[in-house]
C-alpha cells in the first residue's frame, strides 16, 4: 500500500468510524430524477423542486430530487418511456402526450370539453380529478399519478391572423403528440402536424410550421414569440391540465410511509404551482403584448361548432363521464 492510499484508507475508516459514532443514517441517499420540458424558473419546475426539498428534510436525505429541466432529457414521450421503464423517477407532462400510454385520460385532453378554466379546476380538485389519477396507476402504463398541474387555456398563434376557421385554411399548426390533436387542428380548419415541444422553436423558425399552440407562459418562456409569430387568436379551444408521475418501479421500492408523504407533499405541490400559475400567466401575456404580439379576440362558436365530430369520434367511450363532467359547476 503505498503512503497516499494509506492515507485515503484511514480517513475512509475515520468517516465510517464517525457516522456510526454520531449515529447518522446510514443509508445511500436514493437521487430521484425529475424532468420537465420547461425552463429553470416556470412554476411546475419551481413546484417540483419545492417538493423535493420537502421530501429530503421529512426522510432525512434518504431521498432527494434532481431536476432535469428544459428538456435535457428528451420530449415528454420519451419522459414518459423513460419513466415507464424506471430510468426516470418523476416526468412533469401534459396529459396530451399520456393519451397514447393512457387512453382514458383522453376526455381531458378533448376540445373545449371544460367550459373554462374554473371549472377544469373544480373538476380535477374533485371526485373525477381522483378517478382519472386512479385510472392511470391502475393501467398497465407502470406509472403511478402524483397530481395535476394547471396549464391554462391554449390558444392560436401564428404569423398571419386566424380569427375564423377559414382563416386556418393550409396552415401547418405544431400540436402535441397524439391523434386527438391533428384530428382536432384539422376539424379547426388547419393541418395539425405533431412534434415534440422542445422542437416547436425550430419549426417555427424556419417556416416548417406556420404556427403552434400553446398558453402565455410557454409563448413566451420558449421563445416562440421571437419567430415571427404576430397573432395570438384567443381560440382557448384545450384547456388541459398538467400530470407529474412517478415510474411505478421506483414508487414499489418506497416505504407505505414514504409513499404517503410522497402523496401529501405532491398534493402541496399541486396548490403550490397553481398560485405560480396564475401569476406567470398575467406576467407573461404583460411580456408578450410588450413584445408586439397582438392578442386578438375571437368568436370562439365556430371552432366549438367545428370540432363537433372530434368530440363525437374520441368522447363517445366516455359519453357518461363527459355527462357528469359538464355537470360540474
Ligand atoms: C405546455 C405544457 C408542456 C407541453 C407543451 C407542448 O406545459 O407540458 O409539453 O405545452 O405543447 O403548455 O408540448
Amino acid at each position: 500500500m503505498t503512503f497516499r492510499r494509506s492515507l485515503i484508507s484511514a480517513a475512509a475508516s475515520a468517516v465510517i468510524a464517525l457516522a456510526f459514532s454520531a449515529s447518522l443514517p446510514v443509508f445511500a441517499q436514493t437521487v430521484l430524477k425529475a424532468a420537465d420540458v420547461h425552463p429553470p424558473g416556470y412554476p411546475n419546475v419551481v413546484a417540483i423542486e419545492s417538493l423535493g426539498k420537502k421530501l429530503e428534510a421529512a426522510t432525512n436525505g434518504k431521498y432527494k430530487i434532481q431536476m432535469f429541466p428544459a428538456g435535457v432529457l428528451g420530449s415528454e414521450k420519451e419522459m414518459i418511456e423513460q419513466a415507464q421503464i424506471g430510468a426516470l423517477q418523476i416526468a412533469r407532462i401534459s396529459l396530451g402526450p399520456m393519451g397514447p400510454v393512457v387512453p382514458d385520460v383522453n376526455v381531458f385532453n378533448m376540445p373545449f370539453v371544460f367550459r373554462d378554466e374554473a371549472h377544469m379546476r373544480a373538476v380535477i380538485d374533485g371526485p373525477i380529478g381522483k378517478e382519472l389519477m386512479d385510472k392511470i396507476t391502475a393501467s398497465p402504463a407502470k406509472l403511478v399519478a402524483l397530481g395535476w398541474m394547471d396549464s391554462g387555456s391554449r390558444s392560436l398563434y401564428t404569423k398571419k391572423e386566424v380569427k375564423t376557421p377559414a382563416d386556418l385554411k393550409g396552415l401547418k399548426i405544431r400540436v402535441m403528440g397524439n391523434p386527438l390533436f391533428v384530428d382536432t387542428m384539422n376539424a379547426m380548419g388547419g393541418n395539425g402536424i405533431t412534434m415534440g415541444h422542445n422542437d416547436t422553436f425550430s419549426a417555427l423558425q424556419t417556416g416548417v410550421v406556420d404556427g403552434a399552440e400553446n398558453n402565455p407562459p410557454t409563448l413566451f418562456t420558449a421563445n416562440h414569440y421571437t419567430t415571427g409569430v404576430k397573432f395570438y387568436a384567443q381560440t382557448t379551444h384545450l384547456i388541459i391540465p398538467e400530470i407529474f408521475v412517478m415510474s411505478k418501479v421506483t414508487w414499489d421500492k418506497m416505504s407505505k410511509d414514504e409513499q404517503a408523504l410522497l402523496m401529501k407533499f405532491s398534493r402541496e405541490a399541486q396548490l403550490e404551482q397553481r398560485a405560480l400559475w396564475d401569476k406567470s400567466v398575467s406576467d407573461y401575456s404583460e411580456k408578450l403584448k410588450a413584445a408586439g404580439i397582438q392578442f386578438v379576440s375571437v368568436d370562439k362558436k365556430p371552432f366549438y361548432d367545428a370540432t363537433a365530430p372530434v368530440r363525437a369520434k374520441h368522447g363517445a367511450a366516455y359519453a357518461d363521464l363527459i355527462k357528469r363532467i359538464e355537470a360540474v359547476k
